[in-house]
């Protein structure tokens, strides 16, 4: 293991509720929980002032209201988590070209290799100075663990939350694990958990105590010899930069050469569909299409977009390959086409949420009311009178929290809905907080609008992501 701090380990703060709050000035300081709204949804995150009231992560929706019956309760906004997600990544790739990122909002970084840092001194200020460049770029904060190995480094930035750093010094590393639960370790779930309570051994001190032989006789082999390990604080996993390069792609050998260019075009269209049929199929998505095209004499050529973020989207698809395709010569006839996507995200929960907040009812309307309408009571609650709401199918679009624009208030986000009628907060992430009106669920002055970027000019140094809205670079 190596001798200094340099490995980072990040991870954002409330993540999801963070970036709701900044979004939407009257939210913040507030109870935030981002989840699934229908009744079998469960809570994505909550910010730290719904965890006062002991709402956490992957908890029935419904338990998280009979907790927090006051707090705003907001569907997520996939697109714009991850454009600040690819933001935050950014400023890591500045760091180091070693970035293993692990979700949307957690990442290692390896400084070592690219001499970004050496020793305490130099890792203690790159983490400083990644913090403030990520509260610059994006507005948010993020707490950094620094340690001399992966899982040490996660505990770090564990501790530091919210919002700090923490350093493990190199040869403190038993001392600290001693006295925490097994379950800090890497790979002790519930059930190794259970296990090991059953033997007397609940604190990683007593694992080591314990010694190899009993873990492996308690675990098997390979398990007990890894948790040993870890017990003593010996991890040797290193920083690995992409997680192993996944594609999902499909291709068509022709018996016959195709030379019509137009007939070329429409099997390119029929590759983007059924590739992204598959995506769908793995529940993926992707960010980078390629098309690879054979020709009559048997080379080979792929030429390749990366869009913004990831998607699964078949007219966009289509439409990236349709315009490599334009890059391609293709006289003298073509023997194989491929479409594939990589550059992979195995980010299925949108479509669990959506899932979520639709579900239950039968039909249209949401089931989530507005209380209180204009005015109401905390706030920022979207209220819920808990039924199903006899509605149109157009208050399915206004679920709580997505952005809104009002030909003559501006931008906004929805409130509630409910009975018809639709509330929503006029304010901006640059404004002071907003007041909320109440209009018609099919007001056609209402449409619904593009999240906006969290800090004024956009993207700051990140490498630039212009307006959130699109997907394509
Ligand atoms: N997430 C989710 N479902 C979970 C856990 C997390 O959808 N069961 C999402 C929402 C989180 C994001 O992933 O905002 C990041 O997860 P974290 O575990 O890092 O949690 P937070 O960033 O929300 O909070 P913390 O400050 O504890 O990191
Ligand atoms: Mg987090």
């Amino acid at each position: 293991m190596r001798a200094a701090p340099t490995i980072l380990h990040l991870d954002m703060d409330a993540f999801f509720a963070s970036v709701e709050q900044a979004s939407k000035p009257s939210l913040r300081g507030k109870a935030v929980i981002v989840g699934g709204l229908g009744p079998r949804g469960v809570v994505a995150t909550a910010s730290y002032e719904a965890r006062a009231f002991g709402v956490h992560s992957a908890m029935p929706m419904a338990q998280a209201r009979r907790l927090a019956p006051n707090a705003a309760y907001l569907v997520p906004r996939f697109q714009l988590y991850r454009t600040i997600s690819e933001q935050v990544m950014g400023l890591l790739r500045e760091l180091s070209p070693l970035v293993e990122p692990l979700s949307l909002d957690e990442a290692f970084v390896d400084l070592e290799v690219a001499g970004a840092a050496w020793d305490e001194t130099s890792a203690r200020l790159v983490g400083g100075g990644l913090r403030a460049d990520i509260r610059r770029v994006t507005g948010l904060t993020g707490s950094v663990g620094l340690a001399a190995s992966k899982m040490l480094a996660k505990i770090a930035s564990e501790q530091a939350k919210p919002d700090g750093l923490v350093v493990i010094e190199p040869g403190t590393e038993r001392a600290l694990l001693a006295p925490m639960s097994v379950r800090t370790l890497p790979g002790v779930g519930p059930a190794t958990g259970d296990h090991l309570r059953r033997a007397g051994i609940t604190t990683v001190g007593e694992m080591a105590e314990a010694g190899e032989d009993e873990l492996v006789r308690l675990l098997g082999k390979a398990h007990g010899h890894a948790l040993y390990a870890m017990a003593l604080a010996r991890d040797e996993r290193s920083v690995v930069a992409e997680r192993e390069t996944k594609s999902v792609s499909v291709e068509d050998t022709y018996d016959v050469d195709i030379h019509d260019r137009v007939r070329v075009g429409v099997e390119v269209q029929r590759l983007a569909e059924r590739c992204v049929r598959r995506l769908r199929g793995a529940g993926l998505s992707g960010r980078t299409i390629v098309l690879k095209v054979r020709r009559y004499d048997f080379s080979t050529l792929t030429r390749s977009e990366t869009l913004r973020g990831p998607t699964d989207d078949p007219a966009v698809v289509r439409e990236a390959a349709a315009r490599l395709l334009e890059l391609v010569d293709t006289t003298g006839g073509v023997r194989l086409l491929g479409v594939g996507v990589s550059g992979l995200a195995d980010y299925t929960q949108e479509d669990l949420f959506a899932q979520a907040a639709g579900e239950g009812d039968g039909g249209p309307g949401l089931g989530e009311g507005d209380r209180d309408g204009e005015g109401g009571g905390e706030g920022a609650g979207a209220g819920d009178v808990g039924g199903v709401v006899e509605g149109a199918v157009g208050e399915r679009r206004w679920m709580p929290g997505r952005d809104v624009r009002h030909a003559v208030y501006g931008h906004g986000w929805v409130q509630g809905s409910g009975v018809g009628r639709v509330t929503v907060r006029f304010e901006t992430p640059g404004s002071s907080p907003g007041r909320v009106r109440t209009f018609l669920v099919d007001d056609p002055e209402l449409v619904e609008a593009d999240p906006l970027p969290l800090v004024a000019g956009g993207c700051g140094g990140a490498g630039g992501a212009g307006a959130v809205g699109g997907v394509l670079a």
